[in-house]
């Protein structure tokens, strides 16, 4: 691989020089920002390199703005990781300051690599007004699947809309259009309240650290106090005692009533023994299932007469293929809905949209902070379109 660092007095420039010396096969491998000795000003450095299997692929290829959209996908994935490592800077206010300049280069990044996209051949944004691919450059950034972003082009390049009209006006009312065709299709689990007042079991499952014991203390005080409903925390967990212990001090500390199971079937006992519970929210063990035999001790939830729900949660600093074949796994329990957990903590939203979307799944409710109870959001409509657009 044919790797160079260039510097420049701007990140535009930088990037010009990267293009004029390696073509529309460019490949980004660093940015850094450097103070001129004895000088103001900043210098910019950019090391890329040439997208070998570009070149094997031939020329045509490279120059149909697929790499091109390739290297955007990396890009997103790059900024997810940027966002992480931001977060956990914490208090470290210099490191940070230092993260915040690198990703207003980065910035200029996107712009410039958007600038390309919608130049190239093929590429979804050829030939449409500024007013469109705004809103597509938009939805490309935030994750939006490439067969939904067609299916919502088809629909807004169909609308009698005065082309010529100012563009900022177009950019309005095709925004509105597109807000309408998203609402349209997000699905919303309705809340977790008692049909005809029978007594519900909520299972939050999911994978190590995607937020299960959180989110389960979360929801459980939210029915409580906002539904003045009658619940139940409980663990089982019989892989670490800590994770029982850390629900139990969570319950303790909200006033809670808890208790932890050992098998599914336990569950009979102690709600014959306390009836005057509305829901029941068990936190469980993490899985990785890749076959349905991995499920485990949950498969035994299908032997208990109770009226049982399964809802996964899903970390979104987590990539979507992760979450994807996250949701693949638990599907033999038949899910009934998605926790999205970590949005404080998540660049872009569209994996919400494409997940949901994909698998037939409705949302229940986001996890937006480490704060137990509060960090909680009910699942919403306008909420997900409000994220994906930035409004
Ligand atoms: N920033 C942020 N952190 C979260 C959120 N939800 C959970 N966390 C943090 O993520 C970590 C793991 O959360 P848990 O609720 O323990 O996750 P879990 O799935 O129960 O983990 P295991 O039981 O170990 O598999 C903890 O440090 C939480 O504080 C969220 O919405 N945002
Ligand atoms: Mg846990």
């Amino acid at each position: 691989m044919d790797v160079k660092t260039f510097e420049a007095f701007s990140m535009r420039d930088a990037l010009k020089a990267v293009k004029s010396h390696f073509g529309n096969d460019a490949v980004i491998l660093n940015t850094r920002e450097k103070k001129i000795e004895g000088a103001k000003g900043k210098l910019y450095e950019v090391t890329a390199a040439k997208n070998s299997q570009a070149s094997i692929a031939g020329a045509s290829r490279a120059q149909d703005g697929h790499h091109l959209r390739d290297n955007l996908v990396e890009l997103v994935e790059y900024f997810k990781t940027l966002e992480r490592s931001i977060k956990a800077l914490g208090d470290d206010m210099a490191r940070r300051q230092d993260l915040f300049r690198l990703d207003a280069g980065l910035h200029e990044l996107r712009t410039v690599v958007y600038d390309e996209l919608s130049r190239s051949k093929g590429s979804l944004l050829e030939g449409m007004n500024p007013g469109l691919s705004k809103i597509f450059q938009r939805l490309k950034l935030m994750g939006l699947d490439d067969s939904e972003m067609s299916k919502l082009a088809d629909f807004l390049k169909a609308l009698p809309f005065e082309k010529k009209a100012d563009p900022d006006q177009l950019f309005q009312q095709y925004q509105t259009q597109a807000i309408r065709w998203m609402m349209k299709r997000i699905k919303v689990a309705p809340p977790w309240n008692p049909v005809m007042g029978e007594r519900a079991v909520h299972v939050l499952v999911g994978s190590a650290g995607s937020g299960k014991t959180s989110a389960a203390a979360k929801i459980a005080h939210h029915y409580k106090t906002d539904h003045k409903q009658r619940v139940l925390l409980v663990a089982f967990d019989n892989k670490r005692i800590a994770a029982r212990e850390q629900l139990r001090v969570t319950a303790k500390v909200l006033g809670m009533a808890y208790e932890s199971i050992e098998r599914p079937r336990d569950l009979l006992e102690i709600l014959d023994r306390k009836k005057d519970w509305d829901l029941v929210v068990v936190d469980s063990a993490a899985e990785c299932p890749r076959a349905k035999e991995d499920l485990g001790d949950l498969l035994d939830f299908r032997d208990v007469d109770l009226p049982v729900s399964f809802h996964l949660t899903l970390a979104m600093t987590e990539k979507e293929v992760q979450m994807d074949r996250m949701i693949r796994g638990f599907s033999h329990l038949g899910l009934q809905s998605l926790i999205f957990n970590r949005l404080d903590e998540s660049w872009s939203y569209g994996e919400i949209f494409n997940l949901s979307l994909r698998w037939s799944l409705p949302i229940s409710f986001f996890g937006v902070g480490r704060s137990v109870p509060e960090d909680l959001e009910r699942a919403s409509r306008e909420r997900v379109v409000e994220r994906i657009f930035g409004l």
